[in-house]
């Protein structure tokens, strides 16, 4: 049976699978010193793909394609880096490329991939387009520094393109929405989600974890929200609802974070206490989450969710008007 409760007696969400990590450093290819943060998608096929980040021993990230017939083992990993940073034509890259978030765009038949792009300047959002993780299109950088935790929605609102992403401006480290008409121009910047303040699990600093998921009460938003204390940051994952036609509104944000760092594997590595999805797939049942993220900065791990049940959840524990107000 199925665990409901934990030792604590908060409800279960997500639950890690047995064969944690899914992917480290020891299986590549090639020199690679950690595998995490990876975006995730499922192929036409129905193999699944994750675009991973690969630290080198100098510290500078690219990311590399693995692919899976079930989403857990028999990765087929790319035999040389996928996408590599490209500094001769887009300096931004210049120390590497990371966190990717993969939104398949049914109207281009294409996968945009978001990154983040670091330059001297900090962290930027950049974008390339492929159809096949092969070759990519790159469209440069699209946020400027410090910016960062990108993903396109999957189709337009009103006409444009939409793109979620955690600038650092005076008000703070809060999820931003922005529009386009081309994926190339933005503008129409909204505030969608803050961190809250004070003693709150995600004070101070949030940011979007896997692209939204459509559900049919909402776009299901996964975040983390990260707490400073005096052994250094945690990384957790909170979740809230936006409306479907107007996505910078909020419908519910949880109160408590859902799934944080437990296990050996998140708790020890690169960077201790960190769990971070860039990536999830649905299942045929459409909602199941396969949900992918890097432990500890070191590897690859899975949990799996149910959206019913976290939209359940979120009714119990989450209160609406985000958008305006923070709920100090
Ligand atoms: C964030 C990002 C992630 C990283 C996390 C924990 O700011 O840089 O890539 O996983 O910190 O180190």
């Amino acid at each position: 049976m199925t665990e409901t409760t934990n030792g604590h007696g908060y409800e279960v969400l997500f639950r890690r699978h047995e064969a944690n990590p899914i992917l480290t450093a020891a299986e590549w290819p090639y020199p690679a010193h950690t595998i995490f943060n990876a975006g995730a998608t499922r192929l036409a096929d129905g193999t699944t793909l994750l675009l991973c980040r690969v630290e080198d021993r100098r510290g500078h990230s690219h990311l590399c394609a693995a692919r899976s017939p079930n989403g857990v083992d028999s990765w087929a990993i790319d035999p040389e880096p996928t996408l590599k940073p490209d500094v001769a034509n887009y300096p931004e890259e210049l120390w590497g490329i990371e966190d990717p978030r993969i939104t398949f765009l049914p109207e281009l038949g294409k996968y945009a991939v978001a990154y983040t792009a670091f330059s001297k300047g900090g962290p930027g959002v950049a974008l390339a387009l492929t159809e096949d993780f092969r070759s990519f299109e790159r469209y440069g950088l699209i946020m400027q520094p410090d910016d960062k935790d990108a993903a396109v929605l999957p189709r337009r609102v009103d006409g444009m393109f939409a793109l979620i992403h955690r600038p650092m401006t005076d008000l703070g480290a809060h999820i931003w929405i922005s529009y386009s008409p081309d994926l190339r121009n933005w503008g129409g910047h909204k505030l969608l989600l803050q961190a809250r303040r004070g003693a709150w699990w995600d004070a101070n600093k949030v940011g979007l974890s896997s692209p939204l998921i459509e559900t049919e009460r909402g776009w299901l938003m996964l975040y983390h929200g990260v707490r400073q204390t005096a052994s250094g940051a945690l990384y957790r994952l909170g979740v809230a609802l936006f409306a479907f036609d107007q996505p910078d509104h909020c419908l519910l944000r949880g109160d408590s974070w859902i799934f944080g760092p437990e296990r050996s594997y998140e708790c020890r590595g690169d960077v201790a206490n960190v769990v971070f999805p860039c990536g999830q797939t649905i299942g045929s049942d459409r909602d199941t989450i396969n949900l992918y993220y890097g432990a500890a900065d070191t590897s690859m791990c899975l949990a799996t969710g149910s959206i019913r049940e976290i939209l359940r959840w979120l009714d119990a524990h989450g209160a609406p008007g985000e958008t305006s107000e923070r709920r100090d």
